[in-house]
């Protein structure tokens, strides 16, 4: 017998939610999401209604639903899309396009950063540095670092970025596992600025799970990519936690369990955390550990691979 949506009693459910017990329809379910992307920005006070908010944008499923989201759920907000061109043959092109498509339809001002065209090289071009075939670690290293400097740009007081709750609780798994405390911490959904004039970092998606972010962009008819990079190893953090996704079959409040003891860990940890002492980078003038900063020595090293420096 076909189920009724728990919501509105009228409409057939089409989705369902195994940690709310939750049969929705479609509509009733684009509510659901929408209000828990707003209580999750009003728990960790990410933002106020009237900041300017920028939206680190790959065209992805996560960050694409994170901006549509934010734009229906706080319609007062000032938001920007940042997105980083990485150069890499069809793929970035696609997700451009994508990218481009949903921001014309909300209405949103678009900044983007091409690797090509503003430092003259492309992710793949790291195929020529000892990263060789590993180019995610460099890929994230070098995203970090442009979203900083187009989150500056663009005058953004917060940087929302799309991480969803199976990426935090494997990330924070893994951390945890090879105690990696300070990675830890780093995962916390509100993080300060490194310096002054820097964004605040906050993870909206921290309660939503992938395969909600997905049936969002599905049934709010939200564009995102539908290619795979072609330099994705395929052996992500998930993988490597599979244990989770085991014990989730099981349990389905598991990852929000996870999550929210994780949560709960993460001031102990601040408090006996050492101070670590941040320089400025010699080169780009950004707060820095060494003299010189992690995305200013990949770029020397492709650089020189590349018979530019
Ligand atoms: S873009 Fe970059 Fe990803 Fe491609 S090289 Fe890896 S990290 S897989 S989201
Ligand atoms: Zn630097």
């Amino acid at each position: 017998m076909p189920i009724r949506c728990k919501r509105c009693r009228a409409a057939l459910s089409e989705i369902y939610i195994p940690y709310a017990r939750l049969n929705l329809c479609p509509d009733c379910f684009l509510k659901f999401y929408t209000s828990k992307v707003k209580r999750t920005v009003e728990e960790f006070k990410m933002f106020r209604d009237d900041d300017v908010v920028g939206v680190a944008v790959s065209g992805g499923k996560d960050s694409m639903a994170l901006l549509h989201a934010l734009k229906y759920g706080f319609p007062k907000l000032s938001l920007k899309a940042l997105h980083v061109n990485l150069g890499i043959a069809n793929y970035s092109a696609h997700c451009q396009a994508k990218v481009e498509k949903l921001v014309e339809s909300l209405d949103v001002e678009l900044h983007i950063f091409d690797l090509q065209k503003e430092i003259g090289i492309t992710i793949g071009d790291f195929k020529r540095t000892p990263f060789k075939d590993k180019l995610c670690s460099v890929c994230g290293t070098i995203k970090r670092h442009v979203f900083e400097e187009l989150a500056i740009r663009a005058k953004v007081k917060v940087l929302a970025t799309g991480h969803n709750l199976d990426d935090i609780v494997a990330i924070m798994f893994n951390n945890f596992l090879y105690g990696q405390w300070e990675q830890l911490v780093r995962l916390k959904p509100v993080l300060p600025p490194l310096a002054e004039g820097m964004a605040y970092k906050v993870k909206p998606l921290i309660k939503c799970p992938e395969n909600e972010n997905l049936l969002y962009c599905l049934y709010g008819n939200v564009p995102f990519r539908e290619m795979e990079c072609p330099f994705s190893s395929g052996t992500g953090v998930k993988k490597k936690a599979r244990i989770i996704e085991t014990a989730a079959g099981d349990n389905p409040y598991f990852k929000h369990q996870l999550l929210n003891r994780f949560l709960e860990l993460i001031p102990l940890l601040e408090r006996n955390k050492p101070q670590k002492s941040f320089k400025t980078c010699q080169i780009c003038g950004f707060p820095s550990l060494d003299q010189i900063c992690a995305y200013c020595k990949r770029l020397s090293l492709v650089w020189r691979a590349m018979g530019k420096a």
